[in-house]
């Protein structure tokens, strides 16, 4: 692996801070796909760890627009943020991370983010989701740029599984939960504690939604990513939203999914450990 230069010790990665011990409960999707990214350049960087009721503040500081916008159409700012002071760069949208990092580091560590491969995937069953995703902006990675989208809006469609269980730091977790009560239209936390019929019938959707996706992966069954042994990003986009399963589902749920589809998702998950180093 390539060795990383002095410059790049200088790249400052942002992340939103669930409670302690914070490398076990980080479960934010999109950091999630960026940290993969960085470890899989062996790049080197630090954390910076935003509370999260304080993630559109430190944006806002740090002069960063915002990517996305509620469906009242605000502002939503939003992490990750990658900060390289070498080149002067302040990246704000995981996706133009990844697109940087290959760009500036074109051979590093693992090699190509991006190499080429067809990347069907298309999810048309949803209801429009709450929170609108950021606009796809050309990138000159299409392919990988549209699946990035299916794939956020596959799992956004999902999240009323997750979102009773997010790992607030309790320092936060009043208003934390407050705002996520409001976004939702909610009257209370319990609102988002799904149960019962309704709970399983998600749960058959997102297993559906898994068996579409999955696939994909059965096209090269010589590894546990969609290229075989070679990871992509296409790979962590995933890996991303799988990272928030593994903290957010019960325990029981999560054993599930990794079981599901011949343990697909269970093998793409360990295949991605080693990128999954939080530093
Ligand atoms: N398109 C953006 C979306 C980023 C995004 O939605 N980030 C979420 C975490 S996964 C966030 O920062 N949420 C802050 C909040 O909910 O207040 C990207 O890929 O970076």
């Amino acid at each position: 692996m390539a060795a990383p230069s002095k410059s790049s010790e200088a790249m400052i990665f942002y992340d939103i801070a669930m409670r302690p011990p914070i490398a076990s409960t980080c479960c934010s999707p999109n950091p999630w796909k960026s940290r993969m990214a960085l470890n899989f350049k062996n790049v080197a960087y630090s954390t910076t760890w935003v509370p999260f009721p304080d993630v559109a503040q430190v944006r806002r500081a740090l002069d960063m627009d915002a990517c996305r916008k509620f469906g009242d159409g605000t502002n939503f700012y939003t992490l990750p943020i990658l900060i390289d002071s070498d080149t002067n760069s302040k990246i704000g949208d995981s996706f133009d991370i990844a697109v940087y990092l290959q760009t500036k580091y074109p051979n590093s560590g693992s090699g190509n983010l991006f190499p080429p491969q067809k990347l069907d995937f298309v999810f048309d069953q949803g209801v429009p989701l709450l929170i609108p995703l950021s606009d796809q902006k050309e990138s000159g990675y299409g392919e990988y740029s549209q699946f990035n989208t299916s794939v956020d809006e596959a799992f956004s469609n999902h999240v009323g599984l997750m979102a009773h269980n997010f790992p607030f730091d309790p320092v936060n977790m009043e208003a934390s939960r407050a705002e996520f009560i409001r976004r939702a239209g909610l009257k209370s936390w319990d609102d988002f504690d799904i149960q019962g019929e309704k709970r399983e019938k998600l749960k058959e959707s997102l297993r559906l939604m898994l068996g579409d996706l999955g696939k994909l992966f059965l096209r090269d069954t010589s590894g546990p990513f969609l290229l075989g042994e070679q990871a992509s990003y296409a790979d962590l986009i995933v890996g991303g939203w799988l990272r928030m399963m593994r903290v957010t589902l019960p325990e029981n749920e999560w054993e599930e999914v990794r079981g599901w589809h011949g343990g697909i998702f269970g093998r793409l998950y360990d295949g991605l450990e080693k990128y999954a180093e939080v530093k």
